[in-house]
């Protein structure tokens, strides 16, 4: 059977090995079994499983969504997911994201990426019911001794997780959240309350579920406030289970899937509603017996939402490829240059300059995007390196903030609109058919815009947190990185190697206006913040309406240059390539990295300018205007 799935890992290879120079880690200190090699063996065979039997089972999931019995309060998930979901947990590649302590095969991030790259584009659902043993993580970096243990026991027995947080009125307000925490005298808690939306929540693929929950203890003097702050984590195990051996006791626990919501993609996906203690107690332990309940939950979204990111692009990706196969084959029409003839020879679309423009837009959008998670993902490298000796790279740890709601909100607005406005257009009539799989992943894809933080609140996160709250260090940073690559003298980290004879000359030139743009957008809305402080001269409260006007927007921008600089570093390296006697293969690779730089450069980047532009002009007539009027 055909794959649906298109994967790119000639590119990935690209990015990790030629652009970000990924050697520099590999093979070495921590990582010293993790060589060039090894990476390259893994991630074929990754590539390898990811095409073939995690992929099998991507329509079928679709088309035979999990069955939910209200009776039992229990689902079942089709045969074929099963089988894929046993091959995914089999060949054991969970590892790569463990830590040594739980079994794991030190992986630097960006390695990790490439692979979950793969996973989440063959099978997206399939890999986040297998992150279990990743969540396991949480436990053991924050747990007590016995919260270790159940990490230990996690990873051992490949059981699932699910992170808790959304209620019926409190989605992007978590801190609106009113589930309930009581303490027990043995020091176990139950919760009660109701929770929708859960990822995972119920399934018959593992022995056992553990639910990270997050619930406001009550009566425990100086905690359970309200707001995010009194939020508390529990470790919430659908079975009871031993908590040295990890055997299940037989005992179910009070928390059920009382509901499986059904919905418009990643149906194999099971979205509960999960009520806990309505009858039976729902019995949890609170996490390193600590009250720090948002800040843990944060290391989990932190990664949810680099996956979200990742799971956005990689459709994509997928999406783009499988249009440009289409096209190659799709006759249609006459050349455009045959002028009006009748009788001139029918061509296939991908002769046709709309049908270019289309698929370079993907192309660019497509590769862009793997480079920021890449990019992304080679900051954690050295978040990671620092922290396996013991250390911290502070401003590495700043500048992976800045980045994640841009993968995660940049990253998964353009890939949706990409797939749906191009990638599925290419295919005319029938890319609205289920013949082909552009229909499933614009559904499927969708969903990444709106969870783990709509886009809404990803702009907000990377302007009031990552930018006003750092007060600018990442984002200095950030610039002076992309700064030094501008600038000729340059020889730092990230600097231009070659162009002497300056063959990109203008689409630089471009990054630099562009660059400039979105640092007028920070400006305009850093002015506008502090004419919003009421000690402001002339202070005006309302002024912050302008301020959230323009959060996404600044998101998007900051999302655009970072592409292009991406990939005009990528077109750098292209060229030098280009430069020696290469088999065809590759001359044709490095030419299209070249295309795909400019035409990003060229026909993106220029909209800044209006950006700013609109920004700089934004007043409070849409907050003025009464309800009635819209
Ligand atoms: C969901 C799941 O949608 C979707 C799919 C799941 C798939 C699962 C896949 C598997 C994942 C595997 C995970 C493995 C884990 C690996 C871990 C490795 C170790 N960054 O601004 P404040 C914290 S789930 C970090 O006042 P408000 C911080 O502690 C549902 N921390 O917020 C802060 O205190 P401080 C997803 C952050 O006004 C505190 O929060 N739902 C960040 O009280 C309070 O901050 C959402 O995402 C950050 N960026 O609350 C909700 N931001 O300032 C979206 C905040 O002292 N809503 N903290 O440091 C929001 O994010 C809201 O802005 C809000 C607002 C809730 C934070
Ligand atoms: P709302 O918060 O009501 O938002 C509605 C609209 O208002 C959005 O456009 C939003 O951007 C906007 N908005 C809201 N507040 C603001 C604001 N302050 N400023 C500007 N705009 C705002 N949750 C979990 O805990 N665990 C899971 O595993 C999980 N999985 C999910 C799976 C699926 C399929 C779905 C659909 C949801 C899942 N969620 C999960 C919940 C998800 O994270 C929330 O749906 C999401 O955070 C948005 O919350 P909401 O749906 O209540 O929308």
């Amino acid at each position: 059977m055909m794959s649906h799935y298109k994967s790119n890992l000639r590119d990935i290879f690209f990015n990790l090995f030629e652009v970000l120079g990924r050697d520099e880690v590999l093979g070495q200190g921590p990582y010293e079994d993790m060589d060039h090699e090894t990476a390259v063996a893994i991630l074929t065979e990754i590539e390898h499983l990811a095409s073939t039997k995690l992929a099998a089972s991507y329509v079928d999931g679709d088309r035979n969504p999990p069955v939910y019995d209200p009776a039992t309060k229990s689902v079942v998930l089709p045969e074929s997911f099963k089988q894929s979901f046993a091959e995914l947990m089999k060949a054991g590649f969970y590892s790569l994201e463990l830590p040594a302590e739980l079994g794991g095969q030190p992986t630097p991030p960006s390695l990790q990426w490439a692979a979950n790259e793969l996973n989440l584009g063959a099978n997206p659902a399939l890999f986040m019911y297998s992150a279990g043993p990743k969540f396991a993580t949480v436990l053991w970096y924050n747990g007590t001794e016995r919260d270790r243990r159940i990490a230990e026991i996690m990873v051992e027995r490949q059981w699932g997780a699910t992170m808790v947080l959304t209620e019926p009125e409190a989605g992007s307000d978590v801190g609106a959240g009113v589930t309930r925490a009581i303490p027990q005298p043995d020091g176990s808690w139950h919760i009660e309350g109701v929770k929708r939306f859960i990822t995972s929540g119920e399934q018959d693929m593992t022995e056992n579920i553990i639910h990270l929950v997050l619930a406001r203890p009550v009566g425990v003097e100086g905690v359970g406030g309200p707001g995010t702050k009194g939020l508390s984590l529990f470790i919430v195990p659908k079975y009871d289970f031993d908590l040295q051996t990890g055997e299940l006791t037989g005992e179910r626990n009070g928390v059920y899937a009382t509901n499986v919501e059904k919905k418009m993609g990643i149906k194999v996906s099971t979205t509960c509603e999960l009520t806990f203690g309505d009858g039976a107690p729902a019995k949890g332990w609170l996490l390193g017996e600590v009250h720090n309940g948002i800040a843990q939950m944060f290391q989990v979204i932190e990664h949810a939402r680099m996956l979200v990111g990742t799971k956005a692009i990689a459709t994509l990706s997928t999406g783009y490829l499988n249009a440009l196969e289409y096209a190659k084959t799709r006759v249609q029409g006459a050349d455009l240059a045959a002028g009006g003839d009748r009788t001139a020879p029918r061509v296939t679309i991908t002769h046709h300059p709309d049908v270019r423009r289309s698929l370079m837009t993907q192309k660019a959008y497509a590769e862009g995007l793997r480079a920021l998670v890449l990019y992304t993902a080679s900051v954690q490298d050295r978040t990671w390196s620092a922290r396996l000796s013991g250390g911290t790279d502070e401003a590495a740890e700043r500048l992976n903030d800045l980045l994640l709601p841009i993968v995660k909100g940049y990253g998964s607005e353009r890939s949706w609109v990409t797939l749906g406005t191009e990638s599925l257009q290419t295919f005319g009539g029938s890319g609205f058919l289920q013949d082909y799989p552009l229909e499933q992943y614009v559904r499927d894809a969708k969903i990444d815009t709106l969870y783990e933080g709509t886009t809404a609140i990803q702009g907000q996160d990377l302007f009031f947190r990552k930018i006003v709250k750092d007060q600018g260090q990442a984002l200095t940073d950030l610039s002076m990185q992309i700064g030094a690559w501008l600038s000729p003298q340059a020889d730092t980290v990230g600097s231009r190697a070659s162009d002497e004879d300056g063959q990109l000359k203008e689409e630089r030139d471009l990054l630099e206006q562009g660059l400039e743009h979105v640092g007028e957008i920070v400006s305009t809305m850093i002015d506008t913040l502090e004419s919003a402080h009421p000690k402001a001269p002339e202070g005006d409260v309302r002024n912050i309406y302008k301020v959230g006007l323009n959060t996404t927007r600044l998101l998007m921008a900051m999302g655009d240059v970072i592409c292009a600089w991406l990939l005009l570093r990528g077109a750098e390296v292209a060229l030098e390539r280009l430069n020696g006697e290469l088999p065809p293969a590759d001359k044709a690779f490095y030419e299209g990295k070249v295309a795909s730089a400019r035409w990003f450069a060229r026909t993106v980047l220029p909209r800044l300018a209006a950006e700013a532009q609109i920004a700089e002009h934004t007043d409070l007539a849409i907050m003025d205007l009464p309800e009635e009027s819209f």
